[in-house]
């Protein structure tokens, strides 16, 4: 009998209304079924904002440092957690043992990062235009937030946008990925064992159109924060436009990483493989186009095939494994789909092929896959397509590599390998990215630093770092007049 898992409504734990359960299985093995998940609706949806609302005004006065303390503890209890947590992830969306530790511990230091922000949320004093007059700024919560979180990061990116909501005194709704619904009981359990009063985090499961589209919709909730595709995003933005509701959107990438030819080849080797193969492809920054200087080209590209046909895919509970399956069959649908239309642009120099042999027949796995000479148009170069597919583009100096890095919509990370001081702060200038890494991979970004893209990658918001604050919190501009009489700030000026 599989594990029956259950929303989280004003601290009670609860089936759908509707009663009825989606099944979550393991994408490395589809026969292993990880549970089953409230199949919830709108009703379900306004149960929970009715909780985050009542919880509200406590949470908002309890005073930051408290609820920093909350955090702290809740911190902790993610650290005595984060292996059972590791495995459960892996179990649920197929990324590598490795790396769902890591993810767990992307959410351990969100949580230490945003307790000590509960002594800080800095505001500003500034000097005013009278003797008796004094002016400050202090930033206050918004209110309900729902939360829209996707699979590839179930435990890093849900607490990347809870935390510093607590930490602003909102109260919250979470609706995970439904590939990835177990984590995020983890995550709410935790919560809640921290001290984290009944009611200001919430949990509802669920699709986007049962539940997601109503949290967006529902005039209780002051703010989205998604993160996901930038086809949903643009339709979160319109239904978020047409309400004036606060929203923070982190969506699509098609990262880059440069080598150029007086590069360290090895490091730059080590980069890319990281980069484009690492969580299978399907990170927002994973490098999915490489921009090889034309004199390494060759030799670069011959390393590189090399290597890739050596990764060894499995199930990613096998620590020997260096990449796990797609996450679901739809996604492993997309990869091939796309194999197919870069077969009729470009020239195919490693995998290609989904593997469903032998201990793999029952996953959702894919060899990593290289196309060279593709060209920057491409649609295999232009187009997020989440998965191990990497598309090799030459340039012919810095000035080309950097032009063929910003032609496409979006801007999230970008990457330069060269020991040129020069080259490197000319890319630093002229890459249009929210984030570029000099001798890095396109991946690896660190939750004090600000998190998010430009042009279609995001609607000018960053996630991480005390920059996600202006996402959570508004301004509050304060003057107090101690001079008993009528001040007109400029009208009083000659
Ligand atoms: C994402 O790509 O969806 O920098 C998030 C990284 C991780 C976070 C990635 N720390 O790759």
């Amino acid at each position: 009998m599989a594990e029956r898992y259950l929303n989280c409504i004003g601290g009670d734990w609860a089936p759908a209304e509707s009663g009825e359960f989606f099944e979550n299985r393991n994408p490395a093995d589809v026969n292993d079924l990880v549970g089953l998940f409230p199949k919830s609706s709108s009703v379900d949806v306004d149960r929970a904002v009715k909780a985050a609302e009542d919880a509200f005004d406590a949470w908002r006065l309890t005073p930051a440092p408290k609820r920093g303390e909350i955090l702290y503890r809740l911190g902790r209890i993610l650290q005595d957690r984060k292996e059972e947590i590791a495995r459960l992830m892996t179990r649920e969306m197929g990324k590598i043992i490795k790396e769902t530790r890591g993810d767990v511990q992307e959410g351990i230091d969100t949580a230490f990062y945003a307790a000590g922000e509960g002594r800080r949320l800095f505001g500003d004093t500034c000097p005013v235009e009278f003797r008796n007059k004094f002016g400050m700024s202090v930033r206050c919560p918004v209110g309900v937030c729902g939360l829209i979180t996707p699979w590839n990061f179930p435990m890093a990116i849900a607490t990347w946008k809870m935390f510093p909501a607590l930490i602003c005194g909102n109260t919250v709704v979470l609706k995970p990925a439904s590939d990835t619904p177990a984590s995020a009981v983890k995550l709410v359990e935790a919560a809640i064992e921290a001290g984290v009063p009944a009611g200001v985090v919430n949990l509802v499961h669920g699709t986007g159109s049962g539940v997601g589209i109503p949290l967006v919709e529902h005039p209780g909730v002051r703010l989205i924060s998604f993160t996901g595709s930038s086809a949903v995003g643009r339709d979160i933005g319109e239904r978020c436009g047409k309400r004036l509701k606060r929203l923070s959107l982190e969506l699509g990438g098609k990262n880059a990483q440069i080598v150029m030819a007086d590069a360290d080849l090895d490091l730059a080797l080590e980069g890319v493989l990281w980069g484009a193969f690492g969580t299978t492809g399907q990170r927002c920054t994973a490098t999915s186009r490489l921009i090889l200087h034309k004199p390494i080209k060759e030799a670069f590209l011959a390393m590189l095939v090399e290597r890739a046909k050596r990764i060894r895919v499995g199930n990613g509970l096998d620590e020997s494994v260096e990449m796990g399956p797609l996450v679901n069959e739809g996604q492993r649908r997309t990869v091939m789909e796309y194999v197919a239309i870069g077969k009729s642009e470009s020239r195919l120099v490693a995998g290609g092929k989904p593997l469903a042999e032998g201990p793999l027949r029952d996953g959702w796995f894919h060899e990593p896959t290289i196309f060279a000479d593709v060209a920057p148009s491409a649609r295999i170069a232009q187009e997020e397509i989440f998965g191990p597919v990497l598309a090799v583009i030459d340039a012919e100096d810095l000035d080309d590599a950097i032009r063929i890095l910003n032609g496409t919509r979006y801007g999230l990370s970008s990457s330069i390998y060269t020991r040129d001081v020069n080259a490197a702060f000319k890319a630093i200038r002229d890459i249009e990215a929210g984030i570029t890494y000099v001798n890095g991979p396109t991946i690896g970004a660190e939750v004090q630093l600000p998190f998010g893209g430009v042009k279609d990658t995001g609607n000018g918001h960053r996630e991480a770092s005390h920059t996600v604050l202006d996402t959570f919190s508004e301004w509050k501009s304060i003057y107090v007049d101690f001079s008993g009489t009528l001040q007109k700030a400029q009208i009083d000026q000659d």
